[in-house]
């Protein structure tokens, strides 16, 4: 866990930000938006215009990864090597309609190495490799679907009435988040699922470095200039990656069809994890808000400041820099949905989840479009990118990059996951 110690610089804000912390007054109101101008995603640094797929891809592509690493999430270590040993393996989950495997994954060699676990269905009924989806769970495997043989995690968890005991889950959290996992329906549409607790990766909270993969690669990390050094979500996001390395090897999945998914703090991962590696095929953000695929500028419901004060863990200090200050940022998120170009993206508002700033994510799924259009694919579909917003429960799923506004709160439900599905269907299979 990243550790953010203190430079002067953000000593001088820290008065500033715990006061806004306390006093903080989220604006919904459009009319409140204070005057930006969004970063154009196909100029470059120099000024220059992006005028065909080479340009994007030699120059601006990778300068944007960059601006992303320094300002927002944090570089970290190069990719590692990974080792694997099978856990357990379930011929007939799911009444036979699956094989379910648990392996875990070091990050280096067993012993010597944290590991994650990772639990995957694969639909027996596949003929050959499956197309596979790929998402971080909140409080361990164990609770994605009621089996009582999927291994309990036995790692740190947020502690939860009813469901841990001193941060550590008991035999009641199996399930618990079944409603967000719908497993049966995902095999049924002949897709394979793989989920990881993301505390495995580290967990989510500010230790100083100690644990999880912030500390198994601490002289890497002291080798970054400190401003610039991974927060948790660029950690889980390389946890991503090194599953995505096992996946690559895996006899029943097919690793050039993967798509990442995650919700809110982990649909900021996922966003990250595609934009870093272009391996992943298909890259889904539910409810992802601020840091994710809201615009930072808009500064609408949960802010920069906001998180950085809530969550200081999250991203690199650097980006403490853009607290009430978002016009003064390099990039904002519409050029974190262009990073995906020329794959397929899909994202996810909800009509009660303000905080997130529907709206604002669904404007940078507009201001990306150009980038996929340049690159030869159709954007939101249609002749150009809509106008306005789309009504509640209309998904816009024809194109490269899909929306959906969905009616109700802040979650993961059946109905997102059946426009993922449609959408996958598309761009996936
Ligand atoms: C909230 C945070 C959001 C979102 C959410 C979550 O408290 O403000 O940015 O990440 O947590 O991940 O559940």
């Amino acid at each position: 866990m990243l550790r953010h110690s203190i430079s002067l610089f953000a000593l001088a804000l820290l008065p500033a930000t715990a006061t806004a912390q306390k006093d903080f007054v989220a604006n919904y109101d459009e009319d409140k938006i204070a005057p930006f101008q969004l970063p154009d995603p196909l100029q470059t640094e120099s000024g220059d215009q992006v005028t065909d797929a080479e340009m994007w891809t030699s120059v601006r592509r990778p300068e944007l990864v960059k601006l992303f690493q320094s300002h927002v999430y944090g570089r970290g270590p190069a990719a590692c090597k990974i080792t694997h040993k099978q856990v357990s393996t379930t011929e007939d989950a799911l009444g036979g309609k699956a094989l379910r495997r648990e392996v875990d994954v070091f990050f280096g060699n067993p012993g010597e190495s944290p590991s994650m676990r990772l639990l995957i269905y694969t639909p027996k009924s596949a003929s050959s490799k499956s197309a596979a989806f790929l998402g971080l769970n909140f409080q361990g495997n164990h609770t994605v679907d009621p089996d009582p043989t999927i291994s309990l995690n036995t790692s740190w968890v947020r502690s939860r009435q009813g469901t841990t005991d001193e941060n550590r889950s008991t035999e009641s959290a199996r399930g618990v988040a079944s409603s967000r996992w719908p497993v049966e329906m995902i095999i049924d549409r002949g897709y394979a699922l793989v989920t990881i607790y993301y505390g495995d990766i580290d967990p989510d909270f500010d230790d100083g470095f100690e644990n999880g993969i912030h500390g198994h690669f601490k002289s890497e990390t002291e080798s970054i200039p400190q401003g610039e050094r991974w927060g948790s979500i660029a950690a889980w996001a390389y946890g991503l990656s090194r599953a995505l390395d096992y996946l690559q090897q895996d006899d029943s999945v097919d690793g050039s069809r993967v798509a990442v998914f995650g919700h809110s703090r982990l649909g900021k991962t996922s966003l990250w994890a595609g934009a870093s590696d272009p391996r992943f095929k298909l890259v889904i953000s539910n409810n992802s808000g601020c840091g994710g695929a809201a615009l930072s500028r808009r500064a609408v419901g949960e802010t920069v400041g906001r998180i950085n004060t809530s969550f200081p863990h999250w991203f690199s200090d650097n980006f403490v820099q853009y607290n009430e200050n978002e016009n003064a940022c390099p990039v904002d998120q519409h050029q974190l949905i262009a990073l995906m170009a020329p794959r397929a993206v899909y994202v996810a508002s909800a009509t009660e989840d303000r905080w997130a700033d529907p709206k604002g994510e669904f404007l940078a799924c507009v201001h990306a479009d150009p980038v996929f259009r340049l690159l030869g694919t159709d954007g939101m579909g249609g002749a150009e990118p809509p106008a306005k917003m789309p009504e509640a429960d209309a998904a816009i799923k024809s194109g490269t990059i899909g929306y959906h506004l969905r009616t109700g709160k802040h979650d993961v439900t059946a109905y997102d996951w059946s426009q993922y599905l449609d959408f996958a269907d598309r761009n996936l299979k």
